[in-house]
C-alpha cells in the first residue's frame, strides 16, 4: 500500500524541530530529523529571531528531504497571538515581537474598561490574556502600523517566506481576539471601535488546504525538484497537539503540556456564557471547526525559566536527577497559583517563586529540588482545578485526561495530576504536535480519512503510559 511522506516544522517558545512522517495503513512512523534553538533577542523589545527560525526550518527540510527522496508535503505550527507586518511591497516590517515583551502592559486593561468584558467576549469567546494579538496591535508603533499592508501570524509568515502565499489559516486566527467565533470571520465592527485596520487581516483560510510549491529560491536550499506542497495544518501548535489526542472516544479531557499547559475539553460550539468570561475560559478553534474550551496554565515555563537561571549561574542542573529528588520531598508543602500572570515575564523566576509563597504564607522553599516540587505540585492543582472548571462550565464529560506534549515525559507531573484530578491520566505521545501537523497533511492529501482516523491510527502507533489516581494525599483543600 501507499506511504505518505510528510514533513512537519513545528516552532516552539525555546526550540523548533523538524519531524518527518511516514503514513500508511496502520502506519504512523515520526522522526525528528532536525533540532534547533529558538533564542528571542532583544533590542529595547523581546523580539522572535525570524531569519534563524526560517532558516532552521530549511535546514530541516533539507535534512529530511535527503532522509526521503519521497517527502512530498510540508506543513507549519508554532506558538500563536504572534505575528509580523509586511509592507505593500511584501517586505517584513522589523522582527515579530515575543508575546512576553513589557510592550503591552496595561493595555488590556483599559480596552476592557473602554469596551466591557461582555461586548469582546461575546464576539470573540477568547480568554483575556495581556499578550493577545489585539492588544499587541494596540501597542504597536504608529508609523509602523500605518505602513503595514499585511498581518501574517507566525506560521503563516513562515508559509510566505516558503510559497509566498498569502493568508491566515483559522486555528491560529481565533487567538487573535480579533476574530468572531460565532460568525467564524475577522470581527470587523471590534477592529473598528478600537481604531485598528482590518484591511491588513488576510483572507481565512482551512487546516488540510494547499498552500503552493516552494519558492524557487527555497527549492534550490531544501533541493526539491519541484514535487513538495505546502500543506496548512492546524497551524496553531495547541490545535495540532488536540488534533493528535489518542482518545477513542469523545469524553477525555486533555492537557498539551510543554512552556505552557492547555487545559480543557473539545466542543462542537463555543460557550460565551458570563460564567465561561468570569473563569477566563477560551473558545479557539480546532481542526474540523471544533471548539478548543480551555484555560492557560503557566505549564513548565517557571521550571524552565529555573533551569536556565542556575545554568547561568554556573549550575547546568541535570532534569532527571532534579526530578527525581522532587519525588522525595514532601507533597503541597509550598503552593502557588499556577495561573498568576506575576509568573509570565522571563527572568529572577528563583526569587519571584519564592515571593509567592512568602505572600502565600506558604514555607518558602529553598533548594532547588523543593523549588521544583512547588512548581509541579502547584501545576498539578493548576491543572485539577481547570479540568474541574471546564467540565462544570460546558458540560462536557471527561473520564480520562490525555496529558501530551513535552510534559507528558513528566512522570512525576502526570502522577501529580491524575492525584489531584482523581482521574486517571494517560501520558503520551510527546511529541504530539508535530503528529497532529502531520495527519492533518495527510488528510489534507487524501491519505487518511476523519480525524477519528487520524487519533485512532495515533492511539494504536504511540506509546501512552497510564497513571492511575493514588489517593494517599487529600487534595480538596486546593481545588
Ligand atoms: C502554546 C501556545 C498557547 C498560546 C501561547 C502563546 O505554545 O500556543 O496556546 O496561548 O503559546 O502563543
Amino acid at each position: 500500500s501507499e506511504t505518505f511522506t510528510a514533513a512537519a516544522v513545528d516552532l516552539g517558545a525555546s526550540s523548533g524541530r523538524v519531524v518527518l512522517g511516514r503514513i500508511g495503513t496502520d502506519q504512523l512512523d515520526a522522526e525528528v530529523v532536525h533540532r534547533f534553538a529558538n533564542e528571542p533577542k532583544r533590542d529595547g523589545m523581546l523580539r522572535w529571531d525570524i531569519d534563524a527560525l526560517l532558516g532552521g526550518a530549511v535546514e530541516g527540510l533539507a535534512t529530511a528531504l535527503a532522509a526521503d527522496r519521497s517527502l512530498e508535503s510540508v506543513g507549519i505550527d508554532s506558538w500563536a497571538v504572534d505575528y509580523g507586518l509586511l509592507d505593500a511591497g511584501g517586505r517584513l516590517i522589523g522582527a515579530p515581537v515575543h508575546y512576553r515583551d513589557s510592550r503591552t502592559d496595561g493595555i488590556m486593561e483599559s480596552v476592557r474598561s473602554r469596551l466591557g468584558d461582555e461586548r469582546i467576549y461575546g464576539t470573540t469567546g477568547l480568554q483575556f490574556l495581556p499578550f493577545n494579538t489585539v492588544y499587541q496591535l494596540l501597542a504597536e508603533d504608529a508609523g509602523r502600523l500605518r505602513r503595514a499592508a499585511t498581518l501574517l501570524m507566525i506560521p503563516d509568515l513562515l508559509t510566505h517566506a516558503l510559497t509566498g502565499a498569502v493568508g491566515a489559516e483559522r486555528t491560529n486566527a481565533s487567538t487573535t481576539q480579533m476574530y468572531d467565533v460565532s460568525r467564524g470571520a475577522w470581527a470587523t465592527e471590534l477592529l473598528d471601535e478600537l481604531d485598528l485596520p482590518s484591511q491588513i487581516l488576510p483572507e481565512i483560510h482551512e487546516p488540510a488546504s494547499e498552500r503552493g510549491a516552494l519558492l524557487s529560491h527555497i527549492k534550490e536550499r531544501v533541493g526539491d525538484d519541484g514535487r513538495i506542497r505546502v500543506r496548512a495544518v492546524a497551524s496553531h501548535d495547541t490545535a495540532s497537539a488536540v488534533a493528535a489526542v489518542p482518545a477513542i472516544d469523545e469524553n477525555f479531557a486533555y492537557i498539551s503540556c510543554g512552556t505552557w499547559s492547555l487545559v480543557g475539553v473539545e466542543l462542537d460550539r463555543p460557550v460565551l456564557s458570563h460564567e465561561s468570561a468570569a473563569a477566563n475560559f477560551t473558545n479557539e478553534i480546532g481542526v474540523d471547526g471544533t471548539v478548543r474550551y480551555l484555560r492557560n496554565v503557566m505549564g513548565l515555563w517557571p521550571l524552565q525559566e529555573c533551569l536556565r537561571e542556575w545554568a547561568a549561574e554556573g549550575d547546568r542542573v541535570d532534569l532527571g536527577e532534579l526530578l527525581d529528588a522532587a519525588v522525595r520531598e514532601p507533597a503541597l508543602r509550598s503552593v502557588i497559583d499556577a495561573e498568576s500572570s506575576e509568573l509570565l515575564a522571563p527572568g529572577e523566576m528563583v526569587s519571584r517563586i519564592r515571593k509567592l509563597c512568602a505572600r502565600a504564607g506558604q514555607q518558602v522553599p529553598v533548594t532547588k529540588p523543593a523549588i521544583t516540587r512547588c512548581i509541579l505540585d502547584s501545576l498539578a492543582i493548576g491543572h485539577a482545578r481547570t479540568v474541574q472548571d471546564a467540565v462544570r462550565l460546558s458540560g462536557h464529560r471527561a473520564g480520562v485526561i490525555h496529558l501530551v506534549g513535552g510534559g507528558a515525559q513528566n512522570r512525576l507531573l502526570a502522577q501529580l495530576t491524575a492525584d489531584a484530578s482523581g482521574l486517571p491520566v494517560l501520558a503520551g505521545p510527546v511529541e504530539a504536535t508535530a503528529l497532529g501537523n502531520l495527519v492533518v497533511q495527510a488528510r489534507a492529501a487524501g491519505a487518511l480519512g476523519s480525524q477519528a482516523d487520524a487519533r485512532a491510527l495515533i492511539a494504536a502507533t504511540q506509546p501512552v503510559e497510564r497513571f492511575d489516581p493514588r489517593g494517599d494525599i487529600d487534595w480538596s483543600p486546593w481545588l
